[in-house]
């Protein structure tokens, strides 16, 4: 993965804010199902939670931000 600049990670970090909704500084299960509600509207529920469990590669039950920053880049559906 080549390097982000700052402007880019700054984007995406407000993008995890957002969607952390308690300001927990993690994503928890229902905040990620929120957000891919949003990125992938068809999606279903399932789907949503086969992606929190790949990012949530240390099954700490929350994706941290360098877990979702990431995910975030190799994605194809990035904004
Ligand atoms: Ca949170």
């Amino acid at each position: 993965m080549k390097p982000l600049s700052p402007e880019k990670i700054e984007k995406v970090r407000r993008e995890f804010e957002y969607f952390d909704e308690d300001g927990s500084g993690k994503l928890e299960l229902e905040e990620f199902r929120k957000l891919f509600k949003v990125l992938a509207p068809e999606s279903k529920r399932a789907e949503a939670d086969a992606g929190f469990a790949a990012i949530d590669e240390d099954d700490s039950g929350e994706i941290d931000f360098d877990e979702f920053l990431e995910w975030w880049e190799s994605n194809w559906f990035v904004f």
